[in-house]
């Protein structure tokens, strides 16, 4: 069973994200979305709300587990014995703290990662900058899956 995970914050997720999920999951028998818990920063969506989102949204491709985790990336790979560390690049600016993770975490523990190009579609997208222009009312319903559009026009209306 060939397995790889996919990383990130997902606060929420966006289409960038999806779009290197989707692919991995072609590559992959199982792609395994790790939902890192970071204590010292709080986000828009609790961890249990990224994951259903995250659930809802990659469903349809059949072979995709999320999980939370609080730890090392590294650890979460070793409890589950995944060789692989799948990333979507951006840009050259993602590229250097990318390598250096990447390095690190091989270093750690052998773990390998793998980056895959960004679609230039959404080579600009990041969940902060989604929730800074909805925040400001921008429309940003082109960048989210519509499920995760709807919950984060009616969190920033509960604020
Ligand atoms: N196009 C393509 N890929 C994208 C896009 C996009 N528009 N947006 C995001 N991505 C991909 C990137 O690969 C990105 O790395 C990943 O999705 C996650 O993005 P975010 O913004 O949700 O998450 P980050 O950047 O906050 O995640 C950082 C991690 C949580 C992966 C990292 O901090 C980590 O591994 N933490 C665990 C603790 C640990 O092991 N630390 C030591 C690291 S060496």
């Amino acid at each position: 069973m060939r397995r790889a995970v996919c990383p990130g914050s997902f606060d929420p997720i966006t289409n960038g994200h999806l779009d290197i999920i989707a692919r991995a999951s072609k590559l992959y028998d199982v792609v395994h979305v790790a939902v890192m818990i970071n204590k010292s920063k709080r986000g828009l969506f609790t961890i249990d709300e990224r994951m259903e989102l995250i659930r809802e949204v990659t469903a349809e491709f059949g072979n995709v587990e999320v999980e939370a985790f609080h730890g090392l990336l590294v650890d979460f790979c070793k409890q589950r014995d995944i060789p692989a560390i799948v990333k979507g690049l951006r840009a050259v600016s993602d590229f250097d703290y990318e390598l250096q993770m990447a390095q690190m975490n091989n270093g750690l523990s052998g773990v390998e990662t793998l980056f895959v190009p960004t679609n230039p579609t959404y080579s600009f997208l990041s969940s902060s900058l989604v929730k800074e222009v909805a925040q400001w009312g921008g429309d940003v319903s082109h960048l989210l899956p519509p499920t995760v559009h709807t919950a984060l026009t009616r969190r920033l209306a509960e604020q």
